[in-house]
């Protein structure tokens, strides 16, 4: 069985989509946002896994669907969920970041459009080594009402 799937089931996510991005060093997994309405926020959630020998950095993340794209933290302080933003995440050489709710998140501030389930996000990760990692995050219905705060 390959990685990717393993990650994937891991997860334990059933609505979206087992894909992913990226080459021999880092890789995208599983993708996925929540729908949302042109001028407000989206969030991007995804597995992002290191399989070189050495750690590499989150730097930045580009999108034209987006005013500008953020990477946060989500914390719980006293019972209160708060957020973030983040200027880098470090993904360990052999290991993964998992962004999802209530962890690390993108977040697309300031849509241009309005994503409905079935829609593709495209964005650009690119990371301190140079890579530049295209990927879409596929817009999934069925997480939307969970009740999680991202
Ligand atoms: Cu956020």
């Amino acid at each position: 069985m390959k990685m990717p799937l393993i990650a994937a089931l891991a997860l334990g996510a059933v609505s979206a989509p087992f894909a992913a991005y990226g080459g021999v060093g880092l890789e995208v997994l599983q993708p996925w946002s929540r729908p949302a309405v042109a001028g407000t926020n989206a969030v991007g959630y995804m597995v992002l896994a290191n399989r070189s020998r050495a750690a590499d950095t989150l730097e930045k993340v580009e999108s034209p669907i987006a005013a500008q794209v953020e990477m946060h933290a989500s914390a719980v302080t006293s019972g209160v969920m708060s957020m973030k933003r983040r200027d880098e995440i470090v993904v360990p050489a052999g290991g993964q970041i998992i962004f999802g709710p209530g962890a690390y998140h993108l977040m697309f501030i300031g849509l241009t459009r309005t994503l409905k389930a079935g829609d593709q996000a495209p964005a650009t990760l690119i990371f301190s080594s140079g890579a530049r990692i295209k990927v879409r995050f596929t817009v999934s219905a069925g997480m939307e009402r969970q009740g999680v705060a991202h």
